[in-house]
């Protein structure tokens, strides 16, 4: 349903009146006429908007093409409309400026996954489906067993280089890691559990370029890259402070005429702390007491109770805490004594660090993300616009190409969700419910976003990872089906794409690898799993893009073909690839190196994922052969249960399709393989030699 937008988005990209959480209702009633202003309007992007503006054809549902027409009447009725709405275009604009602001989610607790019932820092075991109960709020909430668990990722969209080994840089609109650094650097899905994701960088301050950066201090650099994982920008909270009028212990306060007790029953440990204001804290919250002349009072604390009887102010403006001594005399009207609240994590963020991160990091491919099944994933997308492109404001999104997602909400799709702008921040929610290898991209004028760059993989593991060491397979994938949400029953079910295998072949959970699906069989089992991005790009289009001039989509074609973002022989180069760019600083443009390695009688999944936009990709292994198992994230098996996978030298994809592999080196001779692409034009990087779509497996 999403491609065939183009057209609708191309008009509707340059609004920035879509405020960021939610649809502006001003946006539904002038998008029609502002593609017909910027036609009338002097002022013109010279990118390719321009053109799709006025005349690309568009597409129907059906995926048929549809000729634009606009009749005179038309185009002078929204002349005048355009003369009305341009000064509220620009009113609009500034009112949004104003409104944009970064923070970053990442619950440790929710109503599906309550901390209360499982810590969510880890995947607990799968014996069967989350046990609900009726909740006092009218739904259904877990009660025990609870599956899966909480994962956060930040990203940056904007812009960024590619830099390959030879020094080559090619302009991009890309994401860049704003949360786990290290992994990504590594090589790893940034995702992070709430415990990582939520830690406060404690390091001197983040540098452009980083990880690179700092981690450079190093040469060579060290393997594993052990920098920060938590959310970049991430800040303690502003404590609130208040001074304090009196402070005083036991039940010695008097209130009244005559005077008695105000408290009588307090003991001698309580404290009383009367504020110059009214309470804003709440009982169990941590304070902090410091004064010079409160020495016997200064301190952490838990605060007691809120509201309390005192001879000074009204009750709310007093509260209590237990103290370790006693015998404190009161102290009053002190100059310098405050009650705080101690930081806490809530989100916030320092814009600067993001920033500084942010700009002109990007990575193609996209930072890499993976979930597990039942987890509930926090996606949080930074929009730090585009350094190279000041011309433009674009808008990025997130869009799971081909994810079952719950709400059209977080979908990413800007006609039918929301679009996130220059300086602003959203958190994209997702439930995780069927594994598999998926790609995502920004779906803001989706030719152009991917053609630059803004595309990734992400893949989601499925719960028979989960199986305790030594539980049958079959068994817990039979379990699935006694849950709704989980089961896949091809008798009652003819989407069911997962059903129960044909044979129980008795094969249990090893204590190592995982597996691809949730296969019952153990048929899709690995030892070390490896991300292949295929993608390429077109360096024309590269070019024009970062020289401001209007991008030739008619004539886009790839002629730049890489592996996770690199093109041999920097595919087989380990560690993250890095070099210095435009902007004076290194980054670590490619991450993501493509050899694979397994050792004698190991199996290697392959997520191979295609995200070229013209072209389709073949790859092809010299050796070994490749059983596919997968395909488009859905395993390959018939509604009677039986396994449908096969053996083969090569595989072809389109963009947008992906398919999991597994390379088995059960006999195979010690040695270097290779994967490469036999179309012999895609061995090249628009050049002669060197290039394109090959890496090697070293089997060793
Ligand atoms: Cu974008």
């Amino acid at each position: 349903m999403e491609d065939s937008r183009l057209a609708s988005e191309c008009v509707g990209r340059r609004f920035v009146c879509r405020s960021t959480v939610g649809m502006d209702p001003l946006l539904k009633f002038f998008r029609g006429g502002l593609l017909h202003a910027q036609r009338v309007s002097p002022i013109r992007h010279s990118n390719f908007t321009t053109t799709s503006n006025v005349l690309l054809p568009a597409v129907n549902t059906n995926g048929a093409l549809v000729a634009p027409v606009v009749s005179k009447e038309a185009a002078k009725a929204m002349k005048r409309s355009s003369q009305v709405w341009l000064p509220i275009l620009l009113m609009c604009l500034a009112a949004v400026a104003n409104a944009q602001s970064f923070r970053v989610q990442c619950p440790t607790t929710t109503i599906t996954h309550p901390s209360a019932l499982h810590d969510n820092n880890s995947e607990p075991a799968y014996s069967g489906p989350t046990t609900l109960q009726l909740g006092t709020s009218g739904y259904m909430v877990p009660k025990a067993n609870v599956n899966g668990a909480i994962k956060c990722q930040q990203i940056s969209g904007g812009d960024g280089y590619s830099t390959m080994g030879d020094g080559t840089q090619t302009y991009m609109f890309s994401f860049g890691p704003l949360s786990g650094l290290s992994k990504i650097a590594n090589g790893q899905p940034g995702t992070d559990t709430p415990t990582e994701f939520n830690t406060v960088y404690t390091g001197t301050t983040l540098q452009p370029g980083d990880p690179a950066t700092t981690v450079n201090s190093a040469v060579p650099v060290a393997m594993p890259i052990s920098f920060y994982d938590g959310a970049v920008g991430l800040v303690n909270d502003v404590p609130y402070l208040a001074t304090i009028y009196s402070i005083s212990e036991g039940a010695t306060l008097q209130c009244g005429t005559p005077p008695v007790a105000c408290n009588p029953g307090f003991s001698a440990k309580t404290v009383t702390v009367v504020l110059n204001t009214a309470v804003m804290f709440k009982a169990g919250d941590q304070i902090k007491i410091s004064g010079q002349d409160t020495t016997g009072y200064n301190g952490t604390f838990t605060v007691g109770t809120v509201g309390v009887h005192n001879p000074y102010f009204s009750d709310n403006f007093a509260f209590t805490y237990t103290n370790t001594t006693t015998g404190l005399a009161e102290v009053v009207e002190s100059t310098s004594a405050t009650a705080a609240s101690t930081p806490g994590v809530d989100g916030h963020v320092d814009p600067r660090q993001i920033m500084d991160i942010g700009v002109m990091n990007g990575n193609i491919p996209a930072p890499l993300m993976a979930i597990d099944e039942d987890d509930e994933f926090f996606l949080t997308l930074t929009n730090v616009g585009m350094i190279m492109r000041p011309d433009l404001f674009e808008q990025h999104t997130v869009h799971f190409h081909g994810y079952p997602n719950a709400s059209s909400f977080y979908d990413g799709v800007p006609d039918a969700s929301v679009a996130i702008n220059i300086g602003a921040s959203f958190t994209y929610y997702y439930l995780a419910p069927d594994a598999g290898t998926y790609f995502w991209h920004c779906h803001i004028t989706p030719p152009e976003h991917l053609q630059m760059g803004m595309v990734g993989q992400m893949y989601v593991r499925p719960r028979q990872n989960r199986v305790a060491v030594g539980g049958n397979l079959y068994t817990a994938r039979a379990l699935q089906d006694t849950d709704l949400r989980t089961a896949c029953v091809s008798a009652s079910d003819i989407l069911c794409s997962n059903p129960l295998p044909a044979l129980n072949t008795g094969a249990t959970r090893p204590s190592t690898g995982g597996y691809a699906y949730n296969d019952g069989d153990g048929s899709t089992y690995y030892d070390v799993e490896y991300p292949l991005q295929i993608h390429g790009f077109d360096p024309n289009f590269h070019f024009v893009g970062m020289t401001f001039n209007p991008e030739g989509f008619a004539d886009m074609k790839d002629k730049y073909f890489l592996l996770n973002g690199r093109s041999y022989p920097d595919t087989v180069m380990p560690g993250p690839l890095e070099t210095q760019s435009a902007d004076g600083v290194n980054h670590f443009s490619q991450p993501l190196p493509s050899i694979i390695t397994l050792h004698p009688g190991q199996k290697a999944l392959l997520r191979i994922s295609d995200l070229d936009v013209t072209e389709y990709q073949t790859l092809a292994s010299l050796g070994i052969p490749m059983k596919v198992i997968g395909y488009n994230a859905k395993l390959l098996r018939d509604q009677a249960g039986n396994n449908l996978y096969y053996t083969t030298n090569s595989i072809t994809l389109a963009g947008g399709e992906s398919l999991d592999v597994i390379l088995d080196s059960t006999g195979i001779p010690t040695g270097t393989y290779y994967l490469y692409t036999p179309n012999l034009d895609h061995l090249s990087n628009d050049a002669e030699n060197f290039g394109g779509l090959m890496t090697e497996v070293h089997v060793n």
